[in-house]
């Protein structure tokens, strides 16, 4: 299929640079030097803004998985809050500063405060070459190959996230979790031909008013890229919840012309999908991503993609991602939008010329 748009082809393009950027990684000096000067305690703090920051809670769920101490918080969230954020003296820490241009400028703050005043020291992912992002790390490692045109962020999301997790198997030495990330891009290069014209066609054949995406643990942050995907390319709203959270008063927005995405753990499996079933007695659309599929979760998707992947639970969730990125793609593109550039949006949020 013809990419007729930067963010169409960089999205199709994930599973060869996901390829790319794991065995650029792989040789990485930098991942050792890390794993070496940090604290087997420390505790590891993802910091990123807007997509990065939904970055920053997947890659801290995975920590946090693989037995790691780790908290996400948006950039702006230290430099408002710098005590509710560094709340206690006691244990080492280090942070993970996240973001694609390496320019934005409340991730540079941070890092300059972080690495001055605060004592802590930083490691940078980004897909930049040269940028002042490099000036406030330690250590900066990066996805070149990740990098786009359009200002919407679709595979550096997904390498960058990838990246982390790698980081992450690398300090707990665990060879496994190492490989297993490695087998994803064959795995999703496997679904993408046929998946991404299943949706581009529900997205044609549909008109939806308001979009909903639901999930729990180390899929709630990309639950809320989802959302934001949605909401940069097609200037519609779109919200996000923790799945069992959307009983809780947000299911009243439930009707035929709501879109409502549950992106299903395995873990959580059969609480979340109660919800998809209520959703979809109610009169909802429903969508759903799991990595397998009942026959209760078939009955109750109007649009179901099943990844079967065989990989631990929590080095899946950059695969989850992908079906929102195409699904705020083609409704952008129906709505007759440019989804390489979003209404009101820049690749870099500089402030006050600062960055
Ligand atoms: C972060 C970011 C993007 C957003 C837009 C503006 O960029 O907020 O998430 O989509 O492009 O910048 P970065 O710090 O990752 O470069």
């Amino acid at each position: 299929m013809k990419a007729v748009t930067h963010m169409e082809q960089e999205i199709l393009s994930q599973p060869e640079v996901w390829r790319e950027c794991l065995a650029g990684l792989k040789e990485n000096r930098a991942v050792a030097e890390i794993c070496a000067h940090t604290p087997a305690n420390a505790e590891w703090l993802f910091i990123g803004c807007g997509s990065s920051y939904y970055n920053a809670l997947a890659a801290a769920a995975t920590f946090t998985g693989f037995g790691v101490p780790a908290r996400a918080v948006p950039a702006s969230e230290l430099l408002l809050f710098p005590g509710l954020v560094l709340n206690s003296e006691s244990q080492p820490r280090v942070a993970v500063l996240i973001s694609r241009s390496g320019r934005t400028s409340e991730v540079l703050q941070a890092g300059e405060y972080l690495q001055g005043e605060a004592r802590v020291p930083c490691v940078a992912i980004t897909c930049a070459a040269d940028s002042p992002l490099e000036k406030v790390a330690h250590f900066t490692l990066h996805v070149r190959a990740a990098d786009e045109c359009s200002t919407v962020m679709t595979r550096s999301f997904t390498s960058m996230l990838l990246g982390l997790q790698y980081l992450g198997a690398r300090l707990k030495k665990n060879a496994g979790i190492c490989e297993a990330l490695e087998t994803l891009p064959s795995a999703v290069a496997r679904l993408l031909p046929e998946q991404s014209l299943r949706l581009r066609d529900f997205v044609v054949g549909h008109s939806f008013e308001d979009y909903v995406f639901l999930a729990q643990g180390p899929l709630l942050g990309i639950s809320q890229e989802c959302a934001l995907k949605v909401t940069e390319s097609s200037v519609s709203y779109a919200q996000s919840f923790h799945t069992m959270e959307f009983r809780h008063g947000p299911k009243s927005i439930v009707a035929p012309h709501t879109l409502v995405g549950f992106l299903l753990s395995e873990s959580g499996y059969e609480a979340e999908r109660g919800v998809l079933e209520e959703v979809k007695e109610l009169g909802g659309t429903t969508l759903a991503v799991a990595n397998l599929a009942d026959a209760r979760t078939r009955a109750a998707a109007d649009f179901l993609i099943e990844l079967r992947l065989s990989v631990p639970e929590i080095v899946s969730v950059a695969a989850f991602v992908v079906w929102g990125q195409l699904l705020a793609l083609y409704t952008g593109l129906k709505k007759g939008l440019n989804p390489d550039e979003p209404r009101h949006l820049s690749r870099v949020v500089i402030l006050n010329g600062n960055g």
